[in-house]
């Protein structure tokens, strides 16, 4: 079969027209997230309006997949995947691939290129290096440690950006660093970090002034539901368009992108892509942070730990949807202010379409991989509205004991195929925290006491209480009885 490229692209399957040869876009992290989501809004966007929008695109350390695409002039497919039927479309946007942990002089001098205009950044909630126990730029990473030290040599995400700003102070071209991952307040966030690290590494005041007057961080919530590919994804893709294509991406077939409209230096014509720029955009993060990713968390450990491989098998399990609802109505709900003329039902009903979407094949290994940086985003801050008023939140101490499970060594239990295979960045120092416990309760006190949580959660002896009890059920009498205990109480 012939390799899809510029000239084998099948007549009908492009979405878009070709994008121009100029980058206004530097995208970060090239991960099958950002080519399902913001390289499509932008490749429709420039279908309806012309502009200088092509995306010179960063992967962070992966080379397969620079190679990949480069073998491809940039292209790849989208495989939509649902209970209504499968389709596949080309994506042609990307102009300029490159391995950021091979060329990092290349990503800062493309941040400071004049040309560009926005950075992208889809680098997961652990690319901007905060500390889980307070919430700042964390110090003590060594990636950090090593950047404040020489910001001129960077390796972080937040030095490298920091540098491609401080260099591109000395021209003064306004500038949008755009967050795209499932962080609360991205936009603040990402730039509370870089400010943080500009004046703890000794930035000049020029510097400061520069990217506090003219680079602008739009908050912005992201949402489609990514699986990763698999060699099926290929060969599919093979038979709907008749290429092979080495880089194609499945997903679900929904997407939504909210923004704030504050783009520096001006943006692709997303709205006329389905984008909704709204001023917010925080009340719709919260709903898609909390009702989303909170719930997926919670269906990923306890499908996990019930033998479950994909999200559509968990949600198909009684005793998982009774947690998710409870969850959404007793302890996310009462947290959230929605946005105006926002219909909460219809959203969950969908959500409960999204999360029963069999084709899809979406894993609760990858939902519950990288689960100490994600939960932070998730759990924390409803838990601590609950405890403030007096209750106990028994579904999110319920996620939090589904974690532990999950990545923790538990004498005399065997968490299953799916939970061993969640990566969990903590899972070393974790094992080393519970290493002295002789009981599930003891364990799950250990890693609760290791500032993997912010110390205002921990602290609380009612919900570290009921963290290490539904640690213990789960070890004792399994994940069925934990969530029942959790849901009557
Ligand atoms: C998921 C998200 O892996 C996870 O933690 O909750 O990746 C989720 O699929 C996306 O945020 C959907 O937009």
């Amino acid at each position: 079969m012939r390799r899809l490229t510029r000239t084998t692209t099948p007549g009908g399957a492009l979405i878009g027209e070709s994008a121009p040869e100029t980058a206004g876009i530097v995208h970060l992290g090239l991960g099958n997230f950002h080519r399902a989501h913001a390289a499509v809004y932008t490749a429709r966007a420039l279908a309806h309006e012309a502009g200088d929008w092509g995306i010179h695109g960063f992967a962070n350390r992966s080379r397969r997949v620079v190679d990949a695409l480069r073998a491809q002039d940039g292209r790849y497919s989208v495989l939509e995947l649902s209970e209504r039927g499968r389709g596949a479309a080309v994506v042609d946007v990307h102009r300029g691939l490159d391995v950021l942990a091979e060329t990092p002089d290349a990503f800062v001098a493309s941040v400071s290129d004049p040309a560009r205009r926005i950075l992208t950044l889809t680098v997961s909630e652990a690319g901007y290096c905060r500390s889980a126990r307070t919430g700042a730029l964390d110090a003590d990473l060594p990636e950090v440690r090593h950047d404040l030290g020489a910001p001129e040599r960077p390796r972080s995400t937040v030095g490298l950006i920091a540098r491609g700003l401080a260099v591109r102070a000395a021209d003064g071209e306004p500038f949008t660093v755009l967050s795209c991952d499932n962080l609360t307040a991205n936009g603040a966030a990402t730039r509370a970090v870089v400010t943080e690290f500009l004046e703890a590494s000794g930035a000049s005041s020029d510097v400061l002034d520069y990217v506090a007057g003219h680079v602008s961080f739009p908050d912005s919530m992201v949402d489609r539901i990514v699986p990763a590919t698999v060699p099926e994804t290929i060969e599919e893709v093979g038979r709907i368009l008749g290429v092979r294509d080495e880089a194609p991406v499945p997903a679900e077939d929904f997407a939504m992108w909210v923004l704030e409209d504050s783009f520096a230096a001006g943006r692709p014509a997303w709205d006329r892509a389905g984008a909704i720029f709204s001023d917010e955009v925080e009340a719709y993060e919260l709903v898609k942070l909390r009702l989303l990713n909170g719930s997926h968390s919670l269906i990923a450990s306890l499908g996990a730990l019930d033998g479950r491989e994909t999200i559509a098998d968990a949600w198909g399990e009684e005793f998982v949807r009774d947690a998710v609802h409870a969850v959404v109505e007793d302890d996310y709900l009462p947290t959230i202010r929605l946005p105006r003329g926002f219909d909460v039902a219809a959203y969950l009903e969908q959500l409960s379409h999204r999360w029963g979407n069999a084709p899809l094949a979406h894993g609760t290994r990858q939902v519950g991989t990288d689960g100490s940086v994600k939960l932070l985003q998730r759990v924390p801050e409803p838990a601590l509205f609950a405890l403030r008023r007096g209750r106990v939140p028994h579904l999110l101490a319920l996620t939090v004991a589904g974690w532990i499970c999950c990545v923790t060594p538990l004498q005399g239990f065997a968490p299953g195929p799916f939970a061993d295979a969640m990566r969990e960045p903590a899972r070393e120092r974790i094992a080393e925290l519970a290493r002295a416990a002789t009981t599930p309760r003891e364990s799950a006190r250990a890693v609760l006491g290791g500032g993997l949580l912010p110390d205002a959660l921990v602290a609380s002896p009612a919900f570290a209480g009921r963290v290490e009890e539904l640690v213990e059920t789960i070890v004792r009498h399994g994940v069925r009885a934990a969530a029942s205990d959790a849901v009557a109480a």
